[in-house]
Order: structure tokens, then sequence, then C-alpha cells
């Protein structure tokens, strides 16, 4: 019996999600539209199938073709990002951390880190975080005037408090990360470097990005980001370290491998080889230069100045602005983006001085420059107009018409 028999709620609430995403403007900085191939594997019997263990080794009978599926994404993953191992277990990037973090260190070692509200991730050490609780966090930033990272600072701090472990990777930080400099940075305290590629995996694959293969120890990244494959997250090491991080994913802190969304990254990966996807992410983060520029020229704080990937960041504070309003407002106007944190910032999580714009759904749609002038003229007539609720409804309207003339790939 199909869904909408079963479960006719079920079915409605997707119905309307799936309108949902046909008709806004998605400039969430982490996420993003998979293909129709990604979303039939990870919607397949794959999702039947039990396989604790790894391929060739498993704790269940009948894992002979879920093997194959779990040595294609390997084998791919290691080709796209030229890694010597990866392991496509973890079920999002917050557990592709903690393996990391449990293979290489002890309750209470020190980890360095972005600070979340700088632009790092909760998973890199917040207080509020299983990092932050079991491990000893000394927090690196941007500096106060760059607003971008200031490695001889972060030097200083590596050489005085002797880290176990560096954290290289960020949620919301608009500037290249110089992974070869954070590889200084780890060795000036003999310690290990985990960089988190989360949001800018697909840029890294698409060489648009500087590699931190070469430098890191540990690379992690989730698979639905600027990526587009499904929800999810992978390791990648050096041989060295292969069978501790393998232990740690499972049985250390996994159970059953989710094999439909491991087929799915398997089928991204593949995806992230041919020459359409690297098109894609150098047009994302040509859209992004193109949508910072125009803000920019309206007068827009961005933090930094700009951007150099694929998101941006405004401080709304100069215009007596929080974030929630500005996510509240623009989202009524049909640009549905995120309330962030700056740095330095004075506001709380839940209210914000800012807000965070990415290009990757737009792009995937098949947005170029032109359209990016467009939707920053739409921004800022929705702040500029925020207490009229007409002005803010005809926006909506010109938002919809542009979503319909670039469909999402699949519906
Ligand atoms: N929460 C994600 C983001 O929006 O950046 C990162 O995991």
């Amino acid at each position: 019996m199909p869904l909408r028999t079963v479960d006719p709620e079920i079915y409605n609430v997707i119905r309307k999600e799936t309108e949902r995403q046909k008709t806004k403007l998605n400039l969430i900085a982490s996420e993003n539209y998979a293909s129709l191939a990604v979303l039939q594997a990870q919607g397949s019997v794959m999702t039947n199938k039990y396989a604790e263990g790894y391929s060739g080794k498993r704790y269940y009978g009948g894992c002979e073709f879920v093997d194959v599926a779990e040595d294609l994404a390997i084998e791919r993953a290691k080709k796209v990002f030229g890694a010597e191992h990866v392991n496509v277990q973890p079920h999002s990037g917050s557990q592709a951390n903690m393996a990391v973090y449990f293979a290489m260190l002890k309750h209470g070692d020190t980890i360095m880190s972005m600070d979340l509200s700088h632009g790092g991730h909760l998973s890199h050490g917040s207080h509020v975080n299983f990092s932050g609780k079991l491990f000893n966090i000394v927090p690196y930033g941007v500096d106060r005037e760059t607003k971008a990272l200031d490695y001889d600072a972060l030097m200083e701090i590596s050489r005085k408090n002797k880290p176990k472990l560096i954290v290289a990777g960020a949620s919301a930080y608009p500037r290249e990360i110089d992974f070869k400099r954070f590889r200084e940075i780890a060795d000036a305290a003999g310690a290990y470097l985990l960089t988190d590629i989360a949001h800018i995996a697909g840029l890294v694959a698409a060489g648009i990005h500087s590699d931190p293969v070469p430098y890191a120890d540990f690379v992690t990244s989730t698979t639905h980001k600027t990526l587009r494959g499904p929800r999810g997250g992978m390791i990648m090491c050096r041989s060295e370290y292969a069978k501790e991080i393998d232990k740690n994913v499972f049985p250390g802190i996994q159970g059953g491998p989710l094999m439909h969304v491991i087929a799915a990254k398997a089928v991204a990966f593949k995806e992230a080889m041919s020459p359409d996807f690297k098109d894609y992410q150098k047009q994302i983060v040509a859209n992004a230069k193109k949508m910072a520029d125009e803000l920019s020229g309206f007068g827009y704080d961005l933090v930094s100045g700009g951007t150099d990937n694929h998101l941006m960041l405004i401080d709304l504070s100069p215009l007596d602005i929080t974030g929630k309003e500005g996510e509240a407002k623009l989202g009524e106007a049909g640009i549905i983006l995120n309330k962030n944190t700056i740095p330095f910032e004075t506001k709380s999580p839940f209210i914000t001085s800012g807000i965070r714009i990415g290009t990757p759904a737009v792009t995937t749609r098949g947005m170029k420059e032109k359209e990016m002038v467009q939707i920053a003229q739409a921004i800022d007539e929705t702040i500029m107009n925020m207490d009229d609720s007409g002005k803010l409804k005809e926006i909506n309207s010109r938002m919809v018409e542009l979503c319909r003339q670039f469909p999402i790939p699949y519906e």
C-alpha cells in the first residue's frame, strides 16, 4: 500500500514540505537539494539491512550486496578526496568528530578549536555539547579588526596551551582556511590536526578550496552540504590511524550502519567526480561573491568584508535589527536563511546580531550572478521595509516566480 493510503498525515507533511522547497528561496548555507539518484538510493530497500561490522567482516548474514555498496562508497570517496583511508559509516558530522576524539584522546585532554560564536561548530567543544563536557577546550577566534583568522595568534595559543588535538574548520566562516598553516600550528604543539570540512567539502572535492588531506591527520565531513549527497557523515585519515578510527565508529559509538544512506553516499561521490560538479562548485563561489558585492554595495556590514567560499554573514546590529527579526521577516518575504552569531557576539544564540547567507542550494537550482543581483535586492528591500506586510507579500510573489523559473532537481 502506498504512503498516501497507509499514513495520509505523513504523506501530507511530505507533500507540503515538497511545495515549500519548490516555492521558497533557500539561502541556508548548510542545505542543498540531493539529486533524484541520491534520493532513490536513500529511499530504497537497503534500509532493511543490518550490517554491523565492516565489509567482509559483518556480524550478520546476507551482507553480500551491502558490502559492495560500502566498498564502492569508500573507493569513490578515496578517489574524490585523495584520502588513504575512509570510513563512511558515521551517521552525522558530530559522530564523525566524536569517533576521532575517542580514538585519539582521553577524557580531559585538551582540544584547541574555533569558538562557536566565531564560526565554530557545537561538536568542536561547545560547553552544551559532549565535546565541551568531556574535554578541556582551548578556544580560538577571529581577529577583532579583520574578523579573519590570525594564524600568528593561533600559533601563540598552540605553543602556550600544548593541545593534544587542534580542530580546523567552521560552520560560519566566510574565508578560505589555510590548512598548511594549521599543520604548522599543530606541529608547534605536537598536536594531531583534525580538519572538519563539512561546509566546504564540495569545494575541496572540486579543487577550488585549499586541500586539507595532505596536511591533516583526520578529515571529517558531512555529506549533504556543498557535497550535495544524503544527510550523513564520513571520516578520512592516514592509513596508520585506520584501525583506531574504524574501531571507534563501530563498535565504539555506533551500532548498525545505515546502509541506505551509505548507498546514497556512494552515488553522491560518483556525482562529485563529474565535470558538471566542478562547474557547480565554481558557480557556488561566483554566486556568493556576487551576492556579497551587491549586499556590500547596499551598505551592509559583511563579517570580514566579504567571502571566499559559499557563505557570508551580515552583521545587522548597525541597523538595530536582530538576527532573529531578520530571519523572520526575510522568511515572510519567501527568503529562507538562519540567524547566526557573529564574532564578539553580544546577544544570545537564539537572538543573535547576524544572519548567514549561503549559495549552494540556489546554485543547484541553476541560478547565476544575474539572479544573485535580484536576490540581494530583495533582501535589501525586505530589511528596509520590515514592517510593511504588503511589501513583504509583494517580494514573496517575486521570489515564488524566481523559484518557478528555477525548479528544484526533483519534486
Ligand atoms: N548546523 C549545521 C549548519 O547549519 O552549519 C552544521 O552542522
